[in-house]
């Protein structure tokens, strides 16, 4: 399939095609592959495909639906292009898809661990990545800086309540007791304060139900502690 035909058909799911990259020899994830296609989401475009082809009311009981909906969508895709489907959430062991990532587009670390985007600050996501046995022709990266180099004030670090991001690194059940707790109810509502506070991609941030679905299914996969490690 066609670079174009592929991009039009994840286009009709709110999906784009992150960029590319050739794997390592040792890169056991993308083994007898000879190159890697990264598809991801940004802003509301998913979310807003995802309610039209499994609308809410379809969604009660089943765990994860999202996540079934892109494995029965993107592997029909990777099907006909006859690529490989790799998805994020397989594992442990689970596939390098933040160092996929940097190699494929201009992403880099934020201070929340996530990775930023120049255009789509920390509203975006890595949905699968389409391993083909050829090695394709890949785009140089573009050179495009680090967007939190140039931001002195770095409101992400200041905007959780209860400091489970530093950097120190992220406090996953401290997080999680505050989320589950009334007074996490604006976390719980909107999705997390820190990735909030960044000035950076503003008009790509998730709408509040699409921010209120993610936070729900990260609480779904953790154990319900004191929030003490
Ligand atoms: C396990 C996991 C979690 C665990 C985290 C456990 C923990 N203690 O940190 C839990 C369930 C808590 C979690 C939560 C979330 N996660 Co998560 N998670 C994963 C998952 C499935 C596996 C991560 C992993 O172990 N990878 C294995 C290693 C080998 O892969 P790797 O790419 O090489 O990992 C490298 C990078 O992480 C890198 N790295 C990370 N930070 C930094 C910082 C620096 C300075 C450098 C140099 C490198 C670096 O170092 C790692 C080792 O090389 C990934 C999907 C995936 N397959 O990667 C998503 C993933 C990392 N999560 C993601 C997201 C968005 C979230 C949430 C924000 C989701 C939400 N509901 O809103 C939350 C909150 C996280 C937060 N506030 O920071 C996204 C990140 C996208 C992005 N823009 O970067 C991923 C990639 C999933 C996706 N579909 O895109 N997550």
């Amino acid at each position: 399939m066609p670079i174009p035909a592929l991009e039009a058909e994840l286009g009709w799911l709110g999906l784009r095609l992150c960029g590319g990259l050739y794997p390592d020899s040792d890169d056991t994830h993308a083994a007898g592959a000879g190159t890697l296609l990264l598809v991801g989401n940004a802003g509301d475009g998913m979310w807003a495909a995802f309610n039209r082809d499994c609308q809410p009311a379809t969604r009660v009981g089943i765990a994860d639906p999202l996540d079934g909906w892109i494995r029965r969508t993107v592997g029909a895709i990777a099907r006909s292009a006859e690529a490989r489907a790799i998805f994020p959430a397989d594992g442990p062991p689970f596939a390098p898809f933040q160092r996929w990532a940097m190699r494929a587009e201009p992403v880099y670390p934020s201070p929340l661990g996530v990775l930023i985007h120049p255009t789509f600050g920390l509203w975006h996501a890595y949905r699968a990545a389409l391993a083909f046995p050829d090695v394709l022709t890949l785009p140089p990266l573009p050179p495009i800086p680090h967007p939190c180099t140039s931001c002195q004030e770095k409101p992400c670090l200041a905007a959780c309540p209860v400091v489970a991001l530093s950097p120190d690194g992220y406090d996953v059940p401290h997080c999680a007791a505050h989320v589950r707790a009334a007074a996490g109810r604006p976390c719980r509502a909107f999705g997390c304060a820190a990735r909030r506070a960044c000035p950076v991609g503003k008009s790509y941030r998730y709408p509040p139900d699409q921010a209120a679905f993610h936070m729900q299914g990260f609480l779904a996969r953790l154990p319900v502690t004191d929030g003490t490690k």
